[in-house]
């Protein structure tokens, strides 16, 4: 069978600002280099504004505009809703769409509050039992060294995991005059690196270790509260004009953590690193051997072997280009490298198979729950002086533990 015999997926897409891009590129390049059991088809792009979005649905290869997202997640010819707005409107539109009999995938972090998450949650599960999936766009999960990392530790090839060292670092608002945007917002955006960046570090260390985080002891802090508000600008709450405006988010953030497997770990997430562009760095030390990836050498895991002989022993770098290597026999010869657009191809491939076989893709709205109360944990614990805050509903949680 083709790609052009398969039953088609009608993709609608909410939002269209930078997190649609590389999205709309999956959807139309996954049935190009994936065999796929269906044909997704750019059906509808959603957006407020009648010509930005005619604009960005030329450019992003999308057939139809609509500019009220009600009817999106509605329409006969969509079966599937992407959604790419920030993180204040996910769960009402989430939940529409799964009402309306709609397959979800659901931009990262799922939602701003634990209340909606485990709305969208709860919403997921009913929708379920009529084989309607939603799934949460932590697509770090889909880089290739990530998935072999993931791989290795479930084979048992580090044992049991003993600590972990979790850090994602960008400078984009490192300058004090970098101007003030949505992910500023706490009304928007729920939390700042927190949520945006941090909820990412947090899902790859569930995902890689398959351990749960339980509980956690944080710092959260705000080194520039005010920005300048860049021309034509009026996103934020309270925010209309020109001058400065407030950030009501936290720029930085810190945690201890401890793993139900029994091991501990750091997790720092910051938009205040100078230097560093987009640095996903994980480092994971089992009681036989370590793992190190940094997404600044996104095709490269590093593997420590504890079991070999010590004049021997070193980390050894793993080039993940190889056509056994997760996803990368699609792609090119051995050693050309892919980059971040490839994983949300491979969050695609990995959904449209999932729907096609019937199966709750992953991570599924019950991950991103888990991960928001994570986010959650993070956020009591520093507003209590770093107090140790456990997780809610992860396997350390116990009534008499509750404060
Ligand atoms: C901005 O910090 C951002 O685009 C995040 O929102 C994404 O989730 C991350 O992948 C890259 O950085």
């Amino acid at each position: 069978m083709t790609i052009d015999d398969a039953p088609r997926l009608g993709v609608g897409m909410v939002g269209h600002a930078f997190m649609g891009t590389a999205p709309s590129q999956a959807w139309g390049v996954a049935p190009r280099f994936f065999d796929l059991p269906l044909r997704p088809e750019l059906t509808v792009l959603g957006g407020r504004s009648a010509e930005r979005t005619a604009e960005a649905a030329r450019t992003l290869g999308w057939a139809d505009v609509e500019t009220d997202w009600t009817r999106l997640v509605t329409r006969d010819d969509v079966d599937l809703v992407d959604v790419v707005t920030p993180g204040d409107s996910h769960a009402e539109i989430a939940v529409a769409a799964l009402e309306a009999g709609k397959h979800v995938l659901c931009e990262k972090p799922l939602a701003n509050s634990v209340a909606e998450a485990e709305l969208m949650a709860a919403a997921a599960r009913r929708a379920s039992a009529a084989g309607v999936r939603a799934m949460v766009g932590f697509t770090y999960r889909r880089v290739p060294a990530v998935a072999l990392a993931a791989h290795l530790v479930a084979e048992g090839r580090i044992g049991a995991v003993r600590q972990v060292r979790a850090q994602y670092l960008q400078d984009w608002i490192a300058d004090p005059e970098a101007p003030l945007s949505w992910r500023l917002d706490k009304a928007k955006a729920g939390s700042g690196s927190l949520g945006d960046i941090g909820a990412h570090i947090v899902d790859l260390v569930q995902f890689i270790t398959g351990e749960a985080v339980t509980g956690v002891s944080a710092l959260l802090e705000t080194f520039v509260t005010e920005r300048p508000v860049a021309d034509g600008f009026a996103g934020l709450s309270g925010t209309a004009g020109a001058g400065r405006g407030p950030v009501t988010v936290d720029d930085a953030a810190i945690f201890l953590a401890r793993l139900s497997g029994g091991g501990i770990g750091t997790f720092e997430a910051t938009r205040f690193a100078w230097g560093r562009k987009n640095a996903i760095r994980l480092e994971i030390n089992g009681t036989t051997g370590s793992l190190a990836f940094d997404f600044e050498d996104m095709n490269v895991l590093q593997l420590f072997d504890a079991t070999e002989p010590a004049r021997e022993a070193g980390y050894r770098r793993i080039l993940v280009t190889e056509p056994d290597h997760p996803y990368v026999a699609a792609w090119w010869p051995a050693g050309h490298g892919l980059g971040y657009e490839h994983a949300f191809t491979h969050q695609v491939v990995d959904l449209v198979r999932a729907l096609a076989a019937g199966e709750q893709p992953t991570p599924s709205f019950d991950d991103g729950l888990a991960v928001q109360r994570v986010l959650d944990a993070v956020e009591r614990s520093a507003a209590a002086e770093s107090r140790w805050t456990t997780v809610a509903g992860s396997p350390a949680e116990t009534p008499e533990e509750e404060s």
